[in-house]
């Protein structure tokens, strides 16, 4: 089923997720519909609070070198941890739950994340490049950061003036 995309400004966005402690049906049923709801949006990547759910859970599914998205290449994280990391690397991000606004972010170039798998299996994994960015952007939604937090003053101002310019548009449009 797809699920509805908390936009910002939704308090709910702010909010740190919890641990996941039971890997049961429920759990299973949630990675399914986010996937659904990530897919059928465009993204490559989403955190269960983006759909409402304060969970330490998130999905990434990276474009390969044909731009095409597979599910083999879907990754589902719970419980994920950076043990690791190196480098800095500049990005033009965006996420679903700030639509149409992309702006350069500074993340770590490598990392090492340890995470469990859908049923509770340890696993680790080695990123870097846009995998490495997206898993960064994707944890810190496990915190209740989006990535205009992590823009200068007047880089956070400039943004708040074109989304609430973007917003009313897109009510005038409705209407
Ligand atoms: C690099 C940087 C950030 C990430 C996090 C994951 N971000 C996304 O998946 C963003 C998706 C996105 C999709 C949009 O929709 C379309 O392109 C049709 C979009 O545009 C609108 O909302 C109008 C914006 C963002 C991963 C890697
Ligand atoms: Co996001």
């Amino acid at each position: 089923m797809k699920l509805t995309i908390v936009e910002y400004p939704d308090k709910r966005l702010k909010e740190k997720s919890k641990t996941i402690e039971r890997f049961d049906k429920e759990l299973h049923q949630l990675l399914d519909d986010m996937y659904e709801t990530m897919i059928s949006s465009n993204g490559i990547g989403l955190a269960a609070i983006q759909v409402g759910h304060a969970k330490r859970v998130l999905l990434l599914n990276i474009p390969d070198e044909n731009d095409e998205q597979s599910i083999e290449s879907l990754i589902e994280m719970i419980n994920p941890v950076i043990t690791q990391k190196s480098g800095v690397t500049t990005y033009q991000e965006g996420c679903l739950s700030v639509p149409s606004f992309y702006e350069d972010v500074d993340r770590h170039e490598s990392i090492t994340v340890n995470y469990q798998d859908r049923d509770g299996n340890t696993k680790s994994i080695e990123a870097d490049g846009l995998l490495s960015i997206a898993i960064q952007h994707e944890m810190d939604h496990l915190e209740g950061i989006l990535f205009i937090d992590k823009l200068s003053y007047s880089r956070r101002k400039k943004f708040e003036k074109e989304y609430k310019r973007m917003q009313k548009e897109k009510k005038l449009s409705k209407s």
